[in-house]
């Protein structure tokens, strides 16, 4: 096996230019691939003139959709796009941290150890400065540039890449997330370093009143002057619900019976699962109401998830307000719409309530693109990377690819949408190492010094909860050898990069 992977670089293993689908078990849970050349040909959106881009990210958005098969969720606006759009099934973030992700997605590469790794406030310009992001190569093309909200995560980051200064509300921190005077002189309040107040407000406000809203009434007024210029625009929307704190107006709350929701089946540690696959959900307790250690009550844990859906349905209708004006100002036929989330979040799988761990719930998020022009409706079933944003939007649009990029872009999917096509997706956070596979997901970790101290195997057709770590199975020592020695490829592809 280590012949057939030697010399292999990570982009071989993604594209599917070796032959994985030789190996005796892989060949069983390896989607087969193909190696064709991306075909440019009828990718733009419209003939002619290039699109432009409307890149709506959401922060901590998991497949908590009705459009991802979630009937207990109420939104109708993002299931709207997916009716006009393309959604991806299993798109996968490279690292299930807000920083980091963005700075993966936006810089076209992917986290490692040794690039933004998993530091919340992860910088483009510190781990990547000198290579081109994804909103600067837009710019290069002749794109006015906007950034609005959260989108990278620092404010200040990468700030050449933008036609004019990144906008986000005014007012500290606790000004923006809280709107009653209680909450935010509790968050002032706080000692601790995040000045964080109460995990969730409930108060009849318009929508505006949050920064959210604001965010999206920015977005409204860009959209309407782009209208009127016809410049070529790309335009970044980061919403910042439904991150913590669980904050949203009245209504979003009274859409969902409390007595309905149901709590996580699976609170519990997965079998045979080493100690380093668990965080303490650090973030939710520094959040006043919330203990110090230990886990939530079945009544905290209702009012948590209550609070993720209310900030969810607000968030959604936000995204509706923004698409209503992209038709408003007819500029639906010219513009790429694309919504994804930074990364996923448990909302008590595994026992937790967090991002931070190599487990499906943190790595799993949406994926939508609408391209003006192509077939509605399609479902993705394929798995796709987020440091595939790049690429995609580069194809779509005309643009040269930059040689940097790890990613390989899915515009081929848009119209063949069943076309087998990646073999695996890569994650990584702190010291684990993710590959997820058709039918698996494996992670193991390393020290500094790069000995393997732990390991953990799921089988997502018997086990997709992630229930029971069979890594250890006897059974399935070759699979975990050959899992294993795809994250290894992982790593010298690192090493080609850095070298
Ligand atoms: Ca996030």
């Amino acid at each position: 096996m280590r012949e057939i992977f030697r010399n292999v670089s990570r982009r071989q293993l993604l594209s599917g230019a070796i032959g994985l689908a030789s190996l005796p078990l892989l060949s069983k849970v390896l989607t087969a691939c193909s190696t064709s050349k991306p075909d440019s040909s009828g990718s733009k959106a419209s003939k002619g003139k290039a699109p432009n881009v409307l890149a709506i990210v959401v922060d901590d958005l998991r497949p908590q959709l009705g459009c991802y098969g979630r009937s207990e969720m109420i939104s109708p606006n993002i299931d709207r796009l997916a009716a006009e759009a393309t959604l991806f099934e299993r798109a996968y973030c490279q690292v299930p941290i807000c920083g980091a992700s963005r700075a993966s997605f936006l810089s076209g590469l992917r986290a490692s150890r040794t690039i933004f790794g998993s530091a919340y406030n992860a910088s483009k310009d510190e781990d990547a400065p000198n290579l081109p992001s994804l909103p600067a190569t837009f710019k290069q093309n002749g794109y006015t540039t906007i950034s609005l909200g959260k989108v990278y995560h620092q404010f200040d980051d990468d700030l050449d890449a933008w036609s004019e200064r990144p906008w986000r509300p005014s007012g500290m921190w606790a000004e923006q997330m809280y709107v009653t005077p209680e909450g935010r002189q509790s968050a002032l309040d706080n000692p601790g370093q995040f000045k964080l107040g109460p995990v969730f407000e409930r108060v009849n406000v318009t929508d505006d009143t949050y920064a959210d809203g604001k965010i999206t009434n920015k977005a409204i007024e860009k959209l309407k002057g782009f209208s009127e210029s016809k410049e070529r625009f790309f335009l970044a929307v980061g919403l910042t619900k439904p991150h913590l704190p669980f904050n949203a107006p009245e209504r979003y709350w009274a859409m969902y019976d409390r007595d309905k929701i149901n709590l996580a089946d699976n609170p519990f540690r997965p079998a045979g699962t080493p100690d380093s696959a668990f965080s303490n959900w650090e973030e939710l307790r520094d959040y006043q109401g919330i203990p110090k250690e230990g886990p939530l009550s079945d009544e905290m844990a209702k009012t948590m998830i209550h609070g993720y859906y209310a900030a969810t349905s607000y968030a959604d209708a936000l995204v509706g307000q923004i698409l209503a004006a992209v038709d408003r100002l007819e500029l639906t036929e010219e513009t790429i719409v694309l919504l994804w989330g930074d990364h996923g979040w448990h909302l008590g799988e595994q026992g937790m309530w967090c991002k931070h761990t190599n487990f499906e719930s943190s790595l799993w998020s949406p994926l939508i693109v609408r391209i003006p022009g192509k077939a509605a409706g399609q479902r993705v079933a394929g798995l796709t990377e987020f440091v595939d944003l790049y690429p995609s939007l580069c194809e779509l649009c005309g643009l040269e690819l930059p040689s940097h990029l790890e990613g390989d872009s899915f515009a081929r999917l848009l119209d063949q949408p069943d076309l087998a096509w990646k073999q695996a997706a890569f994650s990584h956070y702190v010291d684990g190492d993710s590959v997820k596979v058709d039918s698996y997901r494996y992670t193991e970790w390393r020290s500094d010094q790069g000995d393997q101290y732990a390991r953990m195997l799921f089988d997502h057709v018997a086990d997709l909860a992630e229930n029971n770590n069979i890594a250890e199975d006897p059974d399935r020592a070759e699979l975990v050898a050959q899992l294993s020695q795809m994250l290894n490829q992982g790593r010298g592809w690192e090493t080609l990069r850095m070298g």
